[in-house]
């Protein structure tokens, strides 16, 4: 743990009792997630989640490398129904905002049950991209050829690169959510 705790990217930990190993990991393995390799006689799972800290609501984590607190499930759901789901819970999609939220992203939907991740962001008639707190995004990480206009609301297609999609298109998809 101390290991864990001295690493500000990391969020879960394997320890092995026999070998007295320890690998750390900057993401967590949620129990519908592919489960790692690692996974054999002797290994222990640990994540900083089972640490109490109080500094997020219950349920949710808190990234020490990024200072906010997240949450993640899977919906069947569109993105303006996602979206008023966190709203009715206090709280809302994920933004990427920076190359180091992208590829912390990256990490934490690494193994999801459903490719499609939604993410905060919505077209605005003159063709900026806001965030649902109004606030203007200017980091953006398009597939080639996006955004291709078919679509006003963001999300994480091929690669975890970003696609345009249409708000109200009802498919399975990967959430996260901070408070
Ligand atoms: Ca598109």
């Amino acid at each position: 743990m101390a290991l864990c705790n001295h690493n500000n990217q990391c969020l879960s930990f394997f320890y092995n009792q026999d070998l007295r190993k320890c690998v750390l990991h900057r993401k967590l393995f949620y129990s519908f997630f592919a489960a790692p390799e690692t996974v054999q006689q002797g290994w222990k799972y640990y994540s900083t989640q089972d640490g109490g800290t109080k500094i997020c609501s219950h349920g949710y984590t808190h990234s020490r490398y990024l200072e906010f607190c997240f949450n993640v499930g899977y919906v069947y759901a569109s993105i303006v129904s996602a979206k008023a789901a966190c709203r009715s819970i206090g709280g809302q999609l994920s933004a990427i905002h920076s190359p180091e939220k992208q590829d912390f992203m990256e990490h934490i939907m690494d193994g999801r049950p459903y490719a499609p991740v939604y993410i905060d962001g919505e077209k605005q008639p003159d063709n900026t991209w806001r965030q649902e707190d109004g606030s203007l995004l200017t980091y953006f990480n398009w597939y080639p050829n996006e955004p291709n206009g078919d679509g006003n609301c963001i999300q994480l297609c091929t690669g975890d690169m970003w696609c345009d999609v249409r708000c109200d298109l009802i498919q399975r998809v990967t959430l996260s959510f901070e408070e």
